[in-house]
């Protein structure tokens, strides 16, 4: 039997709540954990998320001093790398994002106008989520171009880490490239390949999402730049994926060309340093690539999105 999926935008209602790992409850190893203003102001985040529906607008959020000098302190650092190892899509959208949605190193940006901002460029939107949902949910929304965004920053007291996705991670790292048209396209194409699929299909398509919108390195100019928001919003790991054996004898990450039969099977650790990454030629050749590939899972019927009517159309 096939696997519930969502068919127009409002049934993300259904399971944007379905999270795995609830964002006040912090694990023991969480710098926030002993915190209990922390916590407190976590559990205001997650029910800010719990409570959103589709179609209201994302509550704006009062961040306080101490919030904003951590995401100064993440801004300061990431900023500086940007020019010389970020892809030249997100360099030319980052300014636009400065004169538009309210980036800036003193202000945290509000969600709802970020979204504001992506919708019009490609029709991208953000919804608040309180935690990690699981790839399928996680997926699906990307069908109808949602991203799911956490709105909490990390804690103040290590603001060069955080176990889990924070607001730096997707806005700093996610969101300017979902301005860029061929980048929203390639994004979506993962989200509508995963409707209905089956687990070992669903974990495949995760797996391409890892190595691309999280992890993706591309080839401009000859260089190797960064499109992956692990990599955008990570100081270390963005020097060191474009490292070669000039700037870094001793640890060297594997470059493959990105092929989807080859990277949707590759296996990776997620809490160290990718060993590997895979290159892109452009967002519109990796999309094409992406599309041959989905030609080939077997699934008994076609999807098709209705931007209309913001439905999924089942052929
Ligand atoms: N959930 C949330 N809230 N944010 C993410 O970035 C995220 C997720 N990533 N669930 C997903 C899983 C990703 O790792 C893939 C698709 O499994
Ligand atoms: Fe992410």
């Amino acid at each position: 039997s096939i696997p519930w999926y969502p068919q127009k935008i409002s049934d993300i209602d259904q399971f944007a709540n379905r999270i795995l790992s609830y964002g006040a409850e912090l694990d023991c190893e969480h710098p926030g954990f002993t915190d209990q203003v922390y916590r407190a102001r976590r559990k205001q985040f997650a029910d800010i998320a719990f409570n959103f529906r589709h179609g209201d607008k994302i509550p704006r959020i009062d961040y306080t001093e101490q919030e904003t000098g951590t995401w100064a302190i993440v801004w300061d650092q990431l900023t500086g790398l940007y020019p010389k190892h970020a892809c030249k899509e997100f360099n030319h959208i980052f300014p636009l994002m400065q004169q538009n949605c309210g980036y800036s190193r003193d202000n945290i940006p509000q969600l709802q106008d970020v979204s504001d901002f992506l919708k019009d460029c490609t029709g991208f939107q953000l919804r608040p989520v309180a935690g990690l949902l699981s790839s399928r949910d996680f997926l699906a929304g990307l069908a109808f171009r949602v991203f799911h965004s956490t709105q909490y920053i990390r804690h103040h007291k290590e603001p060069k880490y955080t176990p889990e996705p924070d607001i730096c991670h997707e806005l700093l790292g996610h969101a300017p490239l979902f301005a860029d048209s061929e980048f929203a396209q390639f994004s979506q194409e993962i989200g509508l390949s995963s409707l209905g699929a089956d687990d070992a299909t669903i974990e495949k398509l995760a797996t391409l999402y890892w190595f691309t919108i999280e992890y993706g390195m591309c080839l401009q100019g000859g260089e190797k730049k960064a499109y992956g928001a692990g990599l955008l919003s990570s100081f270390g790991e963005l020097e060191y994926c474009v490292s070669d054996k000039i700037t870094n004898s001793y640890f060297q990450p594997q470059i493959a060309a990105f092929e989807p039969a080859v990277v949707s099977v590759q296996k990776y650790p997620i809490t160290e340093y990718q060993p590997k990454y895979f290159l892109a030629d452009s967002f519109e050749s990796a999309k094409n690539k992406l599309k041959s590939w989905a030609a080939t899972i077997s699934r008994p019927f076609h999807v098709r999105y209705n931007p209309y009517t913001q439905r999924i159309e089942t052929l």
